[in-house]
């Protein structure tokens, strides 16, 4: 825990400091000194900004109450009681020498850089929370760490009795360690750096409501676990905004969430960059006869094939339908790393959707910054962990999302799921095919891609009106 280390260090400092200021009261004790300093600390290490840093101006009242929020921000961060006055605590918190490691700066690590030596790092629930479920509480913690294992070459494994590297409890005020929790609010959790015994442990307070969502009041037990879990790994605070590793609680969705850039650095500046198994840098042999698609859509004036995490790009206009692009998807659409499952576009708004497992991109040109959702925001079950392909009609203003062997139809107007939807299969298209794996539309066609084969397919009719290889648009 990184308050442990300064404490240690500065804690009789602390002692003189406050004995010395109790019997004085509130007025007399808060010299111009203190107020530069308090000034001063708030604008380096909380980004206080006041029009104004001279002592000799009065000051505004914007400027007081940005004063009174910052204050309330490091006193929470400190565990100090917010009350916004520069109180004899939060002074001497103040005065105290930082130890060298600013609690809020863009990533930083613990001052020996301490993390774990092995790759393979166990953890054990010790107590669940009854605010939830059990499953509730190792889903959490599941999607917790797989933020982190995601962005470095970390495995983490669950135990269930015996030792683990980290071990994860709810407890409430004194409990065993010497920081007794708080209460409701203040102090949500804390976390101890890498090491033996407590080292990587991560106690939640039991007097806040845990929650899965965003309800008030509450907090949300995934993004907590996260921001502790990164100090377990051996990150300190952030002093970046947006960070996960930023000191204040901000609700995130764990449908959607990633983990920031901040972040990344941070835990790649520990561990190194994760190691990509064989399947990342193999590319797929489009022309094998055993070749399909994961996903095909229009995007711009382009039709992009999609199969592992690589993709095909070649142009609508006929004339240079010999031309063929390629590369790794990540390449083409920054930020997408895994494989695409299914992807559709809606050319009257020039946008493509674009499928990863729970997750979709919402994509408006190649090579720029896409933004995310969650699959579930379309009214899928939640049984639906991903959609095996789309494609957006037209003439209907439909989205047709085929998943295993049933359909959903989906309203883009309403932006809703249509009544009486899934659907299994028509029978013409039944008869042919059991899955389908990527569609399209062009020009008023729709495509529909099973194994090795392309199927030209008129759905007003359900007829199939011709069968092409899958890999027909390819250049083989
Ligand atoms: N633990 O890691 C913390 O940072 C403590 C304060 C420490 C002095 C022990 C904590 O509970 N901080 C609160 C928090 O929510 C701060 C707050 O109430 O805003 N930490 C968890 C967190 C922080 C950033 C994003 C998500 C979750
Ligand atoms: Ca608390
Ligand atoms: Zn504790
Ligand atoms: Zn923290």
């Amino acid at each position: 825990m990184e308050l442990l280390w300064c404490w240690i260090f500065t804690g009789s400092l602390m002692f003189v400091d406050i004995i010395w200021t109790l019997p004085i009261s509130e007025e007399q004790w808060l010299r111009p000194e203190d107020v530069q300093l308090a000034e001063g600390y708030l604008r380096r290490f909380y980004q206080l900004r006041t029009s104004s840093s001279s002592r000799h101006q009065s000051r505004n009242r914007r400027d007081t109450s940005a004063m009174v929020d910052k204050i309330k921000e490091m006193q929470g961060f400190f565990g100090l009681e917010q009350t916004g006055t520069l109180d004899p605590q939060t002074l001497a918190v103040m005065r105290r020498d930082r130890c060298g490691v600013p609690d809020v700066e863009n990533f930083s690590v613990y001052p020996k850089r301490t993390k774990w030596r092995n790759k393979t790092i166990t953890y054990r629930i010790e107590k669940y929370t009854p605010d939830l479920t059990r499953e509730e509480v190792d889903r959490s913690f599941h999607l917790a760490l797989k933020l982190w294992s995601d962005a470095a070459p970390l495995n983490f494994v669950k135990v269930n009795n015996g030792k683990a590297n980290i071990v994860l409890t709810f407890a409430s005020r004194t409990h065993g360690d010497f920081f007794p929790f708080d209460g409701p609010k203040g102090v949500l959790a804390h976390a101890f750096e890498p090491g033996q015994g407590m080292g990587g442990d991560v106690h939640f307070d039991e007097d806040e409501t845990w929650t899965t969502g965003q309800e008030k009041p509450g907090y949300n037990l995934f993004t907590v676990a996260a921001h502790e879990l990164g100090h377990s790994l051996g990150l300190s605070h952030s002093k970046n905004p947006s960070a996960l590793m930023y000191p204040n609680y901000k609700y995130y969705d764990s449908a959607k969430y990633t983990l920031p850039r901040d972040d990344v650095m941070g835990i790649q500046a520990l561990y190194g960059k994760p190691i990509r198994k064989q399947e990342t840098v193999t590319i797929p042999r489009k022309c094998d006869p055993n070749f399909s698609v994961d996903a095909v859509a229009v995007i711009g004036n382009e039709i992009v094939f999609f199969k592992d995490r690589y993709m095909w790009i070649r142009t609508t206009w006929s004339t240079y339908w010999n031309q063929l692009r390629e590369g790794f998807s990540s390449t083409y659409l920054p930020g997408i790393n895994s494989a695409i499952n299914a992807a559709y576009d809606i050319p009257a708004k020039g946008v493509a959707y674009i499928f990863t497992g729970p997750k979709y991109w919402v994509v408006q040109q190649l090579k720029m910054k896409s933004h995310f959702g969650s699959i579930y925001e379309y009214g899928f079950p939640s049984t639906v962990k991903h959609i095996d392909a789309a494609v957006h009609v037209s003439g209907y203003r439909k989205t047709f999302f085929f998943v295993g062997q049933v359909y959903y139809r989906y309203d883009e107007n309403k932006r809703k799921m249509d009544p009486g939807f899934p659907r299994s299969f028509p029978l013409d298209l039944l008869s042919i095919v059991r899955k389908i794996d990527a569609a399209f539309e062009l020009e008023g066609h729709i495509y529909l891609f099973s194994g090795t084969k392309a199927y030209l397919y008129d759905y007003r009719q359900d007829r199939v009106l011709k069968r092409i290889p899958a890999n027909a648009w390819l250049g083989c």
